[in-house]
């Protein structure tokens, strides 16, 4: 039995379902990293008999939840998931062995899966066993929720999503240096809740000194991501709240200095420092990148100022902009703009952004926007 591909538009029924696995994968939000979001539905007889998402990093996979779940009888029910279901001895066991064994006789698949471990191997598996295979059913919408695994899982660096927020006139401060606030409370609330869904916060020192931020997710039960300070010559204050509260919440600062006498002091208050090589800007972010990988850090939400966005933009590690626009106007020659750095010599040589979507909050405005590196 082959595989068959749903084009866009497809049947409306198979997308309800794959739209209830959808929002059964968003519950694991924030907790699942670096693994992707999976939900998966079972249905028999046009009734849901399973529903199930994959809950934390090292839980159990969606599709053995859904089958746990069940209420009755799986065999011969079909199986909506949306991802790709893993053939791979990972830190579970293979949910193509779970799926054969419970006499599924139909899986339909949202998202493909780009880990070089699944990839289609699973739909082989599957078909050989006689199931029927259907896979890109709400592709689209699948794979929007997982963009920072995809790319984790294919380059093993980060994904990083560059954020700020700026007035009408493009000042991320007034000339006193001044921010607080530039966006209302709606904006303000989901970057709160936003920040939960990455594995880490990322500062320069900048923002440290101005601002001695404590970069938490204040939500109820939210999980906290690591938070990161880019700080090249160890400038930043054994006082700031980053430092006090390292013992409570990751706190990794990367560095260039390797004085382990000036190091030290952090380390004891709970702080990870990472000395790193040393480029024009600063710490080495593609170094950076590479250490977050290995630590399995999969997604940084960079919140930076205008030397640390400069520098990320130009080191190319910056994937997605979001930008936060009040429809307010500080003015002033020397009022900070989001991004430093060199800048380009022509509009022809601008960094190009893809695929912009704008969301309305209060009385702001989200532009949101891929990069494109030439
Ligand atoms: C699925 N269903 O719910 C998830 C999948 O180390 P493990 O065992 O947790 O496996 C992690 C990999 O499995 C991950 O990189 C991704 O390819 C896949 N995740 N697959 O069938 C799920 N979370
Ligand atoms: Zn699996």
């Amino acid at each position: 039995m082959g595989f068959l591909y749903v084009p866009k538009g497809g049947d409306l029924k198979e997308e309800k379902y794959m739209s209830l696995a959808l929002q059964l994968a968003k519950q694991g939000s924030g907790w699942v990293n670096p693994n992707p979001l999976v939900g998966a539905v079972i249905v028999k007889n046009g009734r849901v008999i399973g529903k199930g998402y994959h809950r934390r990093y090292g839980d159990p996979h969606a599709e053995r939840e859904a089958l746990a779940n069940c209420l009755s009888s799986p065999v011969g029910a079909t199986l909506y998931v949306t991802l790709t279901p893993c053939c791979h001895q990972g830190k579970t066991p293979p949910c193509t062995e779970a799926i054969i064994q419970s006499g599924i006789s139909r899986v339909v698949i949202g998202s493909a899966d780009p880990n070089p471990l699944v990839g289609e191997k699973s739909l082989g598996l599957l078909a050989n066993h006689g199931i029927e295979v259907v896979t890109g059913v709400l592709k689209s919408a699948c794979d929007a929720i997982n963009q920072g695994f995809f790319h984790y899982i294919q380059s093993l660096t980060p994904y990083v999503v560059m954020k700020y927020a700026m007035t009408m006139d493009g000042k991320i401060a007034t000339v006193t240096g001044a921010s607080k606030w530039i966006t209302g409370e709606v904006a303000r609330t989901k970057v709160h809740e936003d920040r939960q869904l990455y594995a880490a916060i990322m500062v320069g020192i900048g923002t440290i000194l101005a601002d001695d931020p404590s970069l938490t997710c204040r939500l109820a039960d939210a999980h906290q991501p690591v938070r990161i300070i880019c700080d090249s010559t160890l400038k930043t204050p054994r006082k700031a709240r980053v430092v006090q509260t390292a013992k409570e919440v990751p706190t990794i600062i990367a560095t260039c200095v390797t004085d382990r006498l000036r190091i030290a002091p952090y380390l004891k208050s709970g702080c990870q420092v990472v000395t790193l090589p040393k480029t024009e800007q600063g710490v080495d972010l593609n170094a950076l990148m590479t250490y977050l990988g290995e630590r399995q850090i999969d997604s940084v939400l960079l919140e930076g100022g205008q030397a640390l966005n400069g520098a990320a933009l130009e080191a190319q590690i910056v994937h997605r902009v979001q930008t936060y626009i009040a429809p307010i106007i500080f003015g002033g020659v020397t009022a900070k703009s989001p991004i430093g750095g060199r800048g380009v010599m022509l509009p022809s040589e601008a960094y190009h952004l893809s695929k912009p979507t704008v969301t309305r909050l209060g009385g702001d405005i989200l532009l949101e926007s891929e990069v494109q590196y030439v």
